[in-house]
């Protein structure tokens, strides 16, 4: 071969190879773009879920908070017609109806939250010896007497309501008359029979005759007495309310400052009628503390609420003397006390505020006396408190 014709030769062969890299390269373009297509494919399906999902996203937060507990909630009202409300009456036709008198808020004075002093410190305790001395004329006055009221301490009480008022002898009729003279603790609630004692006690101003109870003539705005702890209890809850604490009691006698009486901490000495002590109308009686030269106008009870100018900061009526007053309490010594007294414990419930046959010790808004719940006396009575929700 010529020179020539192996050039031609190795340009043919050239020209051949070149068309088969163009045809496989074509083959090749094609398979990829085939992937390519696929890819894409992919990609967009996923880029479809995933703007799926935000659009998702939104439409499930507003299922949810339009599904909520709404309807489950307003289900709930179906439920409050149903009780027994509107049954109860259907029952109560015919057995005794017991329609709890509703109290009246204006006859109650509110006591709001917070610290107040309780107690009796060493100069109250001295003050208290002093005046038992110038009062008692036929009594040793002891120290002892007073240190239950110790040690003095800051105490929290929430708000309550508190009766302005000593509770009735025409208040207690209505219970009576509605509840019976019911025995607790074995004792009657009212010691009905109870007499006179010539030296101290009115006897009872309540009558019965057929069943019916009623106060004596003129003595229907007196305070009642000859009333047990339990009666007490009873007659409270009757009404809705309950007894006050003692806590609850000395904080609306003497509001929060520690005054020895609920009007301040000195006796008036101008006459100024305050409340219904062992006055001059008890001279007769020599050895029980007297307060000389002071004269309230009654020997026995007075009607409740007679002696505005004796109010405590709150309001509060006669809560020193006229009668003593039930509280809730046990008689137990005051956290911290190292007076020891064999009466602390479970036996004997708290009075307070000293009665119409007590002088100025004995008055005092720190003053604790004690009594067995089923004792009545013709010098206790009590007054009725309330918690509302604020
Ligand atoms: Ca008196
Ligand atoms: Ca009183």
């Amino acid at each position: 071969m010529t020179k020539q014709q192996i050039t031609i030769l190795i340009g043919l062969g050239a020209a051949v190879f070149l068309i088969f890299c163009g045809l496989a390269s074509l083959v090749v373009s094609d398979q990829m773009t085939l992937e390519r297509e696929a890819e894409a494919a992919t990609l967009a399906a996923v880029l479809a879920t995933w703007t799926a999902t935000p659009t998702n996203t939104p439409t499930a937060t507003p299922t949810m908070t339009a599904t909520p507990a709404t309807p489950t909630i307003t289900a709930t009202p179906s439920l409050t017609p149903t009780p027994s409300p509107t049954n109860t009456p259907v029952l109560t036709d015919t057995p005794v109806p017991t329609p709890t008198p509703t109290f009246s808020l204006p006859d109650m004075a509110y006591i709001p939250p917070g610290l107040f002093t309780m107690g009796s410190n060493e100069a109250d305790i001295a003050h208290a010896l002093a005046l038992c001395n110038e009062d008692a004329s036929d009594l040793d006055c002891e120290r002892y007497f007073y240190e239950d009221e110790t040690p003095q301490s800051r105490i929290y009480l929430g708000g309550f309501y508190i009766d302005k008022r000593e509770v009735t002898n025409a208040e207690v009729c209505r219970f009576l008359n509605e509840m019976g003279n019911q025995e607790e603790g074995g004792a009657k609630w009212l010691d009905i029979n109870a007499a006179s004692d010539i030296w101290y006690y009115e006897g009872c101003k309540i009558v019965e005759s057929d069943g019916q109870y009623r106060p004596r003539e003129g003595y229907e705005n007196h305070p009642v007495t000859h009333v047990s702890w339990y009666g007490a209890k009873a007659y409270c809850e009757w009404t809705g309310k309950r007894l006050p604490t003692e806590a609850e009691w000395e904080k609306a006698a003497r509001g929060t400052d520690g005054r020895l009486y609920p009007w301040g901490s000195t006796f008036p000495q101008d006459g100024a009628k305050v409340g219904n002590f062992a006055d001059e109308n008890h001279r007769h009686v020599q050895f029980i503390e007297l307060i000389r030269g002071y004269d309230d106008g009654y020997r026995y009870t007075a009607p409740v609420g007679t002696y505005p100018a004796g109010a405590s900061p709150y309001g509060v009526l006669d809560m020193a003397g006229n009668v003593s007053e039930w509280c809730d309490d046990w008689y137990a010594a005051y956290q911290g006390s190292t007076f020891g007294n064999a009466d602390f414990g479970t036996t004997y419930r708290i009075l307070r505020g000293g009665s119409y046959v007590w002088g100025r010790p004995s008055i005092r808004t720190s003053a604790r006396s004690r009594e067995r719940p089923e004792a009545a006396s013709g010098g206790s009575g009590f007054r009725c408190a309330v918690s509302l929700e604020e």
